[in-house]
This record gives C-alpha cells, structure tokens and sequence, in this order.
C-alpha cells in the first residue's frame, strides 16, 4: 500500500515505505457499502462518506477500518487500512465473488414459507457458515400461510442435526415473533441472510420502527428480478450499540467455489457427525464400500435430500474451472 497523502500524517514512521501510516487515522466500522462507496461510522456515532484507496473497495460491511480526511473534503475520508477480520461470509460464483458481512457473531438464516425455500441454496449457505466458523439459527418466517407443515417438515433434518428452528409470522403475530427473535440478538452483530422476499427486511423494521428497510410485495420482487435489498447494511438495535442487525440482499444462486469438494462433508454436520466410522479415510460417501454415511442412510439417519445435495455438490465442485 501506498504512503498516506494526508499532509497531517507526515512526520511519522519515517521508517515505513511500503505499509500505510497509520498513525493518524480515524478507526471506524463500515456500516454500509453504495459501489465504490462506503459509509463508515466512527467511534462517536458519527457517519461519513469513505473512498477507497484504490480503484475497488475490499472493504465490507461489518469491517473495522482506519481513515483519514481526504485532501478535497474534509467530511469524505479514504480508507488506509482494513483491520484482520475474525470471519467473513461471503458467496463464490464462477466468475465472482459476492461478500455479505465481515466479523459476525452469527448468521440467522433467514427463509419461509413462501417463496418456498430451496433446500440446495440452503444447504449451501449453511456451508458458508460453517466453513467461516459463523454459528447459525434457521428461521421459518410466515407460518401464517399455509404451506408451514410442509416446511416444517423440510427442516425437520436440520433440527435433527443440531440446529436451532425458530418460527414465527412477523405480519399476523408481530409481538410474539419480536419476543422469539429479540433475545437471540443481544449483545451480538447478526447478519440476517436468505432468499429474496422471505422477509429480511420486513424484520428490520419489525425491530426498528423507523428503519424504513424498503419492503416489497414477493410478485413484484420476483418479477421484476431484482431484489428489494441491494446491499447489506447495518443497523443498531439499541443506543448503546452492543447488538446490531445486517440486512442483506436476498440471493438465488450461492456459489461455493471457496470450498474443495473433500472439505464439504467436514461442514455439513449431519454427514460429518457419521464420516469417521468409514472404512477408508478418504471415503467420498458415494460409493466406496463400509461407508458409514450410506449405512447411516439406510438406517434413515441421514435424509435422502441431504446426501443428494452433497453428491451434486460434490460434483458441480469437482469439475475443471478454467
Ligand atoms: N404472509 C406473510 N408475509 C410476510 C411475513 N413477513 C414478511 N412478509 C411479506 O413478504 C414480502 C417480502 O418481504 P421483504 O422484507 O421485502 O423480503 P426480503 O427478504 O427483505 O427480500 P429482498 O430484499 O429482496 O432480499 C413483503 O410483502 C412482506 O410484507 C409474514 O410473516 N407473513
Ligand atoms: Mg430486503
Ligand atoms: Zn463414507
């Protein structure tokens, strides 16, 4: 990285030629990101505008960073260093890579009843968590329609492997969904991810009434192609700013080219918790004989839906990229 160009921070570190000078910088949390823009908070509550240093902005929503007032304006600052994250989650498509949030405390994974959730894009968000080492809470929003007993029992495997289901309809029973998700926020950065129109943003403004999270009719989300949330975004709960909320853009694909298809057994717990008693250690669970996750299955351990999601993800992992 460059030297900083504030004159203000000259004098300092002379020694350093090729790490930015830090000395004088601002340390701030990013809490939104507008293309090449960042909003960055600082310490004090206060927001600014930030540009990065280079033509692309590596920083993301839920990073601290340190900056300094830019030489034009002194209410715009550029960004001179991101500090080491603690985890970030982000998607891997072919051709790009799509980040959500850095330094999270968990994930609520966020799907409904309606639009019916996909069980693929679901699996492998779950994998992103815990490839990231980010703990995650499933939550079936909408139980007021009337396909919630078919998605319960959907979720039912996941329940069975270890994770936690909360439901609950934010529209017909408001307090009680506020009561179900409140206490699992506090004192935590929680980055709310799921499909579009499941009701992400409709759960920001059920927790905070003057947030104004842009909330769409499904129809016109899903038809328009677009998603109502373009990017994430950070909300604080309370006025101490110990707990926060991220909202993020709902997604349809979820890319997983960041993982090795020897490694995903490891990250889905209901395969991982039955993998060790494979006759051979580097079993693939596909085929190989004394496999104890096929012998799981047979014993109606393990879901069908589940080691299919594997193998095909196994496979699309598998193939050469160019
Ligand atoms: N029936 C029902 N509808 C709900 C419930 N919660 C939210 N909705 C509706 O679902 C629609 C989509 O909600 P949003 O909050 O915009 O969904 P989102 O997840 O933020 O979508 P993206 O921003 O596109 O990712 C809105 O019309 C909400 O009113 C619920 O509990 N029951
Ligand atoms: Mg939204
Ligand atoms: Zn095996």
């Amino acid at each position: 990285m460059k030297r900083a160009s504030n004159p203000a921070s000259g004098g300092r570190n002379k020694g350093k030629t090729k790490e930015a000078d830090t000395s004088h910088c601002n340390s701030g949390l990013v809490v939104a990101t507008h293309g090449r823009h960042l909003v960055v908070e600082n310490d004090d509550g206060a927001r600014l505008i930030c540009h990065p240093r280079g033509k692309k902005s590596q920083a993301v929503v839920g990073d601290r960073v340190l900056w300094q007032p830019t030489q034009e304006s002194s209410d715009e600052g550029v960004i001179v260093a991101i500090e080491e994250r603690r985890n970030l989650l982000y998607r891997q498509d072919e051709w790009r890579s799509k980040s959500f949030a850095a330094n999270l405390d968990q994930l609520l994974m966020w799907i409904a009843v309606e639009p019916v959730f996909s069980e693929s894009q679901l699996t492998r968000a779950l994998i992103a968590a815990e490839s990231a080492g980010i703990p995650v809470t499933i939550v079936l929003n909408k139980i007021d329609l009337p396909g919630a007993p078919t998605a319960r029992e959907r979720l039912a495997p996941y329940r069975a492997m270890g994770y936690k289901v909360v439901e609950l309809s934010l529209i017909q029973e408001t307090e009680a969904a506020r009561a179900q998700v409140g206490p699992l926020l506090d004192g935590k950065a929680t980055l709310v991810l799921g499909p579009s129109g499941a009701g992400k943003s409709t759960l920001i403004n059920t927790l905070l009434p003057n947030a104004r999270a842009e909330v769409r009719e499904i129809s016109l989300a899903l038809n328009s192609g677009k998603h109502t949330t373009t990017s994430s975004l950070w909300y604080w709960l309370d006025g101490t700013r110990t707990s926060a909320v991220i909202d993020s853009p709902g997604f349809q694909e979820f890319g997983m080219h960041h993982i090795a298809p020897t490694e995903l057994a490891r990250w889905m717990p209901d395969i991982a918790k039955n993998m060790n008693d494979c006759r051979f250690h580097n079993c693939t669970h596909r085929q190989e004989p004394g496999c104890a996750v096929q012998a799981a299955l047979e014993r109606g351990e393990v879901s069908p839906i589940r080691l299919s999601l594997y193998t095909a993800l196994y496979d699309e992992l598998s193939q050469p990229r160019w």
